[in-house]
């Protein structure tokens, strides 16, 4: 067995793949909440950058909201991991030390809250995920559930990720502990807005309005790098370019991009000297992105997993895919919207195109299926609103959603199942179930979704036609000829 990452091993590491910076040096500045594969890869990377460039104690104190296993593996390796860049030219490897402590919010709540509350902390970051705000996809208002409600009594620990908030604000401002930024770094639309709407609303129950106004700020983000899931062959990959066993290894495109609002009442890392982006309003780049990357991304998903295709790159060389791909680019989705200055919406596309075209990065179509519910609404639904309110019929954004129809019925175009990993998950079976099993059937059943559907959509009869004319050809026809015949 190899000798496992870590401190006492990372001299064996070639030198061009150590950290830039020296681990443990930089004090905690920030506390990030999520510490999946993408915050590692994109965030973490960025903030060792800018250490590495202009100093400062801005280590991050990473918080696993559920999960253990990462945990584990991190405080095995003294919270190293490597990236290693799949680029079609070959590969680099670094290993990354910004993470400056280690925390589970599940296990210790009480100690998250206290790190909130922490006048060295200056700067929360979060990557929860769409439903991890809890916030209605279709109309962005909070769902206030009995555990949320429950995290607002102060006699328990907090479970929520908005309650776990709201709670470090108060113990913050009871600390007297100085102003702070959260960053919401989910691909939501105008990301730092909804994260000021919940809390807002939260603080309201609890009587920190005052304090927020003078003392929390809530820069919104665009945020951008494709990180798979690592695999078995991620690991291999690792140790093959370390020498070291690392079981929190990760891998990413060479593409990274970071649009952060500069808006940081304590202070922040020099992230513009590691490439990212400081604005006074980051929305345009925001949209630009979910729109065209994560609304590609979506639909080649579903399209791709309808028809047999394992992952993104290989689904993308489906007779008429690319062609399809390029017409929901043109015709629906760049003029849905105007891009941030000197932006060309098409060669931006193209570039996306480029990037999921790439066979190093082996990202599984089911993975970016999962969510679909929470995903769907600022992904592709709000290019169809935006057209139909312009007098425009988006066929291609709509034959998504007739995908997206298909795909939730759990079987591909062989017959094979499909996992409907989804908040709504029980809700769409149930309507499938009692609905009758034809197109308009599965149309009218879904379209009843109204977390997900807003009225103006659900209501329209030409989407809801164009559904049925798309689920009747995937019916008759199957995903891959349609699209061969489509494009
Ligand atoms: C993907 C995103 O899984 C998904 O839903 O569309 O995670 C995508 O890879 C990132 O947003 C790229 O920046």
């Amino acid at each position: 067995m190899s000798d496992l990452l870590g401190l006492a091993t990372l001299g064996r590491v070639p030198a061009a793949s150590r950290p830039r910076i020296t681990p443990g040096d930089a004090g905690a500045g920030i506390v990030h909440l999520g510490l999946g594969a993408f915050h590692r890869a994109h965030q973490a990377v960025f903030t060792e950058d800018a250490m590495a460039a202009a100093g400062g104690n801005w280590g991050i104190a990473g918080v696993a909201p559920r999960s253990v296993t990462v945990l584990d593996a991190l405080r095995a390796q003294d919270r190293l991991y490597s990236v290693t860049t799949l680029a079609a030219e070959g590969r680099s490897t670094r290993v990354v030390g910004s993470l400056a402590s280690l925390h589970h919010a599940a296990g210790d709540p009480d100690a998250v809250v206290r790190l909130l509350a922490d006048p060295a902390i200056r700067i929360v970051t979060l990557t929860v995920t769409e439903k991890g705000y809890r916030l209605d996809p279709a109309t962005g208002r909070l769902l206030l559930d009995d555990e949320l409600r429950g995290d607002l009594e102060s006699f328990r620990p907090p479970r929520t990720v908005p309650g776990l908030l709201i709670r470090g604000l108060a113990a913050r401002r009871r600390a007297d502990a100085g102003p702070i930024a959260l960053v919401s770094c989910d691909n939501l639309p105008a990301n730092g807005h909804r994260m000021r709407g919940l809390v807002d609303y939260l603080a309201a129950a609890t009587s920190l309005t005052d304090w927020m106004r003078e003392n929390v700020t809530f820069p919104g983000t665009m945020v951008d790098r494709i990180v798979p899931a690592s695999t078995d062959e991620t690991r291999s990959l690792a140790l093959g370019r370390l020498g070291l066993r690392d079981d929190a290894a990760l891998s990413g495109e060479p593409y990274s991009a970071w649009v952060i609002e500069d808006d940081f009442p304590g202070g922040r890392p020099a992230w513009e000297k590691a490439g990212a982006v400081l604005t006074g309003d980051p929305r345009p780049w925001e949209m630009l992105k979910l729109r065209t990357l994560n609304g590609v991304h979506s639909a080649i998903a579903y399209l791709g997993a309808l028809a047999g295709r394992e992952t993104i790159a290989d689904a993308l060389t489906l007779p008429g895919m690319a062609g399809v791909m390029r017409r929901f680019i043109a015709e629906d989705i760049a003029p849905s919207f105007m891009p941030p200055p000197g932006v060309d919406r098409i060669e931006y596309g193209e570039e996306v195109l480029h990037r999921f075209a790439n066979p190093a990065i082996r990202y599984r179509t089911v993975q970016v299926a999962t969510d679909g519910s929470q995903k769907l609404p600022q992904r592709v639904l709000h290019t169809i609103l935006d057209r139909r309110a312009a007098g425009a019929t988006p066929h291609w954004a709509i034959m998504v959603v007739a995908a997206w129809m298909r795909y939730a019925g759990g079987v591909d175009d062989n017959g094979r199942p499909l996992p409907l990993d989804d908040p709504l998950a029980a809700r769409i079976r149930a309507r499938l179930a009692a609905a009758p099993a034809t197109p308009a059937g599965v149309v009218d059943a879904l379209l009843g979704l109204d977390t997900v559907f807003a009225p103006e959509l659900a209501g329209d009869d030409t989407v809801r036609d164009l559904l049925i004319e798309w689920l009747t050809e995937f019916d008759k026809h199957g995903v891959e000829a349609t699209l061969a015949g489509a494009a």
